[in-house]
């Protein structure tokens, strides 16, 4: 790993100089009041900044006229808690902060408005998020130490100000696949938490793929049983393993159980934060084929074909009836454990070849008089969708599965991976659509080409600048209103460990917030708070950012 730190040395002198580069000029023009002290990712819609600061300590009370402010005071709690050893009490009489629903000052969505003086602090928000929001930019204003557990500190300055702030865009969301590489609950947690600091709400977790199926259904039990372990003498196939870059002879395991999940599920909500499920069909399912394959497979099928990513037959079969009885049982058990309204069925990358000696498929052309495999896979879509109206659900999927002319519901949401052309093409035919073009949003790929980094290079690279450059919008036209917003990809094929991951995530993630959040953005505004905000938060937190970055 830590050739792939690239000199952290030199990062570190590199990015001194360039802070001193940036702070310099700004020190000359800015008057030493709280402007300068105002670092928040990302960054709000309106600040105006003021003279003075207000002191928190342990004698600080607060007071909340509302249970929507629960889940933020909750979270301050803990991390004052942490941080500073004491816990945040509440006083009518003499609270000095305060937290008051007002649904006519907040008209939006997830907004709020904090106002800081010497003496008090004002939250006003009409939603749970908008109170959680306006806490995590009062903790922004804080020093980087809240976010510790090192009880080093006692007393917090924080900057007077107004800011009035809500999300441009109401997705703002990315993915961590667990499925290529396996992660901890505690990573995931952190994971969560992480993004909750930046006010990003959608984790888009991809549960399954062919390396391996990784949540608990307990109806089907050899999922997880066969299809959560891959390598030398496991059940899973040889193409699935070894874990590409990884140790050859390395066993891996693992999977969420349901209660693993409920309790995960609880902690986002806690966070202001949605799950998205991914369960990776038809194809990307070469450990639930392996695990049922009488069920999933048709056991005439002759074809024989390759993914992209060379794993074998990956692909359950869409014409024979016990494929949907395992998946509606399945859906049915996701769909009690995520609260949230989608649940995403994958739809990328079906292998050219599968099903073309299957006479089960053959037999469903001939009777539905369907002429091409697109048309199959559009049927199969169409059926999942009315499994997931039945649970109460709506479907996501990856763009390729509304290629042709599926009639799946309006309600579908789609995500589009391979450019910004097939999100406006989607958004034009009426579906909800999430930008995630991997050239800005792919956050496995490398930052820049180079041999010592780690991430894929089958793509370009995803620099921080490339990141933030991204604008959802252009060319949207009139399907402007369909983009509901954005989602980056951590595909984990070379996220051997965490640190992997949260290098390639680091500082990534900051960009993606801002570019979600904020109206207004200016790169050199941007990098000024990433240093003097962001990257003091990071280190407070151990978290293995990419020190050398271009700024
Ligand atoms: C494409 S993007 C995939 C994934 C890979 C990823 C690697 C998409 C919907 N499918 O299966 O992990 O590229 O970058």
């Amino acid at each position: 790993m830590n050739a792939w730190v690239c000199g952290v040395k030199n990062a570190d002198s590199f990015s001194t100089a360039i802070t001193l580069l940036l702070i310099i000029p700004l020190s000359f023009t800015m008057p030493m009041c709280a402007a300068g002290l105002v670092n928040i990712i990302p960054k709000p819609q309106k600040i105006i900044t003021k003279k003075g600061t207000f002191q928190l300590t342990q004698h600080t009370r607060y007071y909340s006229d509302t249970p929507l402010a629960d889940n933020a005071l909750d979270y301050l709690k803990l991390h004052l808690q942490a941080s500073s050893g004491y816990r945040l009490l509440s006083s009518k009489r003499s609270a000095q902060i305060t937290f008051h629903y007002n649904p006519k000052q907040n008209k939006k969505k997830e907004g709020y408005q904090l106002s800081i003086t010497k003496e008090k602090i004002t939250v006003e928000a009409r939603d749970s998020a908008g109170f959680f929001y306006a806490t995590i930019t009062l903790m922004q204003l804080m020093a980087p130490e809240i976010w510790s557990n090192q009880q080093k500190r006692k007393q917090w300055k924080i900057p007077a100000c107004i800011i009035e702030d809500a999300p441009h865009f109401r997705w703002r969301g990315i993915m961590l696949d667990t499925s290529r590489n396996f992660f901890s609950t505690t990573y995931i947690k952190k994971f969560i938490d992480r993004m909750a600091q930046y006010k990003l709400n959608r984790f888009h977790w991809h549960l399954t793929d062919d390396e391996g199926w990784r949540i608990e259904i307990k109806h089907y039990p050899l999922l997880t049983g066969i299809g959560a372990t891959r390598g030398p003498g496991t059940k899973l196939p040889f193409s699935t393993y070894p874990a590409m870059r990884g140790p050859k002879n390395h066993v891996q395991s693992g999977y969420y159980t349901q209660q693993e999940i409920r309790e995960i599920v609880a902690y986002a909500k806690a966070r202001a934060i949605e799950i998205l499920p991914e369960i990776d069909l038809p194809s990307h399912a070469k450990a639930a084929v392996t695990a049922y394959p009488k069920l999933l497979l048709d056991p005439q099928d002759k074809s024989q074909y390759h993914s992209v990513q060379k794993i074998s037959n990956n692909t359950i079969n869409p014409a024979i009836e016990t494929t949907y009885r395992l998946l509606e049982t399945v859906l049915k058990e996701v769909a009690t454990l995520f609260p949230f309204s989608y649940i995403h069925l994958g739809g990328d990358e079906v292998p050219k070849g599968a099903w073309a000696r299957s006479p089960a498929v053959n037999k469903l052309m001939n009777e539905k008089g369907m002429q091409s495999r697109k048309e199959v896979t559009n049927y199969f879509f169409v059926r999942m969708d009315s499994i997931l109206a039945m649970c109460g659900k709506k479907m996501a999927i990856w763009q390729e599965a509304i290629e042709g002319k599926p009639m799946v519901r309006k309600s579908t949401l789609v995500m589009a991976w391979k450019n910004t052309e097939a999100g406006i093409v989607s958004a034009k035919k009426g579906y909800a659509t999430v930008m995630a073009p991997v050239q800005f949003l792919y956050f496995d790929q490398q930052y820049i080409r180079s041999k010592q980094e780690p991430g894929h290079s089958w793509s370009s690279p995803v620099s921080l600048k490339k990141v933030y450059s991204f604008s959802p919008l252009s060319n949207t036209g009139k399907a402007t209103s369909y983009i509901q917003g954005i989602n980056a990809c951590l595909w984990s094929e070379t996220l051997l460990n965490e640190d992997i991951a949260d290098y390639l995530a680091w500082p990534r993630i900051l960009a993606l917030s801002e570019v979600a959040w904020s109206s207004n953005r200016n790169w050199n505004d941007f990098k000024h708070r990433v240093q003097k905000g962001a990257l003091p938060r990071l280190k407070a937190q151990h978290i293995n950012y990419r020190k050398c970055f271009r700024l």
